[in-house]
């Protein structure tokens, strides 16, 4: 790597992420269904129908897997818990060894000396939730709250930052609008629901939360740089769309309490009735932001319904994931966000990362550039007054790329899906070199 710790402030922090779902292996330890079973069984949403019942199997060996972040030196473990497994209807009885898992892996981060770093949830919703509607039924803001109070009230003390919801955008746009992700939803009725629900759900968990005394409490959103394809006024107005309701819209609710005007446009006559009342619970005060970026997308207009564009191909430089490499736009976001919405209050890069093609003994070079030039721009940004207080890696090691499968390998640690072996790549060592501490 081209940096090391000393050329951070003093109490700048490194982690790796990870998310239940994609690494811990769902089929084990009682964990109730998901929309995520049910999508990657429906033929055509995910690459050769894999899902998450095994995946690492982290299940049974996260012990070696939080030796490899202590190991890596790093400083903080970014994890999420599974709805599903602590409470598998989703409401009602809580699995109790759902419950002992966290506990225990909330107590093994600390016996090594990690930040645990919970997110409520990312992505894996019970069944039987999904069967009433899932985000698009506002019911969901008090059930998640439950789920919040049960998992937090068993290891809300030992925790060092909790986030309540991993990229809304996903959670509503990307799935219910796209249909890429679960529950694969094509509807714009249904998409400016999900986008307000998860809000609302959010600002629930943050009060649960506080309820509970739970401190260093914040948002995790992720973004994309819009960049206009062309020089049209049609394309700089679609790219502006494209921000509003990717990047703007959840800043924008949980930070001033009101959605960009861009975004209302198209979504104004499908929110539920009464939703400007919501704001006082969707701007629960938190005390950090996360933002989660991997690239940027250039857009132009496209001839059909809201929000009339289209993404056109970048030249720049891609990963696996056919996604261009883009630093700039992660000092874009980390400037803005400060500037716009959060002033003084600590940012975090939550999650950046590449997929590469990588197998064990193979280069890792890419992974090694890509880390170096946005670590890079962290680092510029910091010099220009921006709070950024950390920087995690997507991902600690390979897992399930959703509806790519394992196919996708995004991992500082290579995992072989047959044995479950796991290989630190050449990003892994030159990372833990970078990070050892002098003292
Ligand atoms: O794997 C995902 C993760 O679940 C959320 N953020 C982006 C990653 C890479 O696509």
């Amino acid at each position: 790597m081209n940096f090391t710790r000393d050329d951070f402030p003093k109490g700048f922090l490194f982690g790796a992420a990870t998310s239940s779902y994609q690494i811990e292996g769902h089929a084990q330890g009682g964990a109730g269904p998901t929309h995520w079973d049910t999508f990657a069984a429906t033929p055509g949403n995910v690459v050769r129908a894999e899902n998450g019942a095994l995946a690492c199997d982290h299940y049974h060996r996260y012990e070696g897997d939080l030796d490899l972040v202590r190991d890596a030196n790093l400083d903080v473990y970014r994890f999420s818990t599974s709805w599903a497994r602590v409470l598998p209807e989703g409401r009602g009885g809580p699995n109790p060894e759902g419950l002992d898992f966290y506990d225990r892996l909330v107590d093994a981060m600390l016996e090594r000396g990690l930040k645990p770093a919970a997110t409520l949830y990312h992505w894996e919703l019970p069944s039987a939730l999904a069967d009433l509607g899932g985000w698009r039924n506002r019911d969901i803001a008090g059930w998640f709250g439950d789920f919040t109070e049960v998992i937090m009230r068993r290891i809300g003390d030992r925790i060092w930052s909790a986030a309540p919801i991993n990229e809304p955008w996903c959670v509503s746009w990307l799935s219910h609008f796209l249909g890429h992700h679960a529950p694969g939803l094509r509807d714009i009725r249904g998409t400016a629901r999900a986008m307000h629900h998860v809000l609302l759900a959010h600002g629930t968990a943050i009060q649960v939360m506080r309820g509970l005394g739970m401190g260093n409490l914040g948002a995790v959103c992720n973004f994309e740089y819009a960049q206009a394809a062309d020089d049209s006024a049609e394309s700089r107005a679609a790219a502006a769309r494209y921000d509003a309701y990717y990047n703007r819209f959840f800043l924008s609710g949980i930070f001033q309490g009101r959605y960009p005007a861009e975004a209302l446009e198209g979504l104004e006559p499908h929110l539920p009735s009464g939703w400007q009342d919501d704001f006082a619970t969707i701007t629960a005060p938190v005390d950090w932001c996360g933002l989660n970026y991997y690239t940027r997308k250039l857009i132009a207009a496209g001839d059909w319904p809201w929000p009339a564009l289209r993404e056109v191909e970048g030249p720049l430089p891609k990963t696996e994931m056919g996604w261009e490499v883009y630093p700039d736009g992660l000092a874009h976001f980390l400037t803005t966000t400060a500037r716009e919405f959060t002033g003084a209050l600590p940012l975090y890069v939550t999650e950046n990362g590449m997929a590469g093609a990588d197998r064990p003994g193979q280069p890792d070079q890419p992974r090694i550039d890509y880390i170096n030039a946005h670590v890079d721009k962290v680092r510029q940004v910091i010099a220009d007054g921006v709070p950024v207080r950390g920087y995690f890696l997507w991902s600690l090691m390979d897992n399930y790329e959703w509806a790519l499968g394992y196919e996708k390998r995004f991992g500082l640690v290579h995992v072989d899906f047959d044995s479950l072996q796991r290989t630190p790549k050449a990003s892994y060592d030159a990372l833990k070199l970078a990070l050892t501490r002098s003292c």
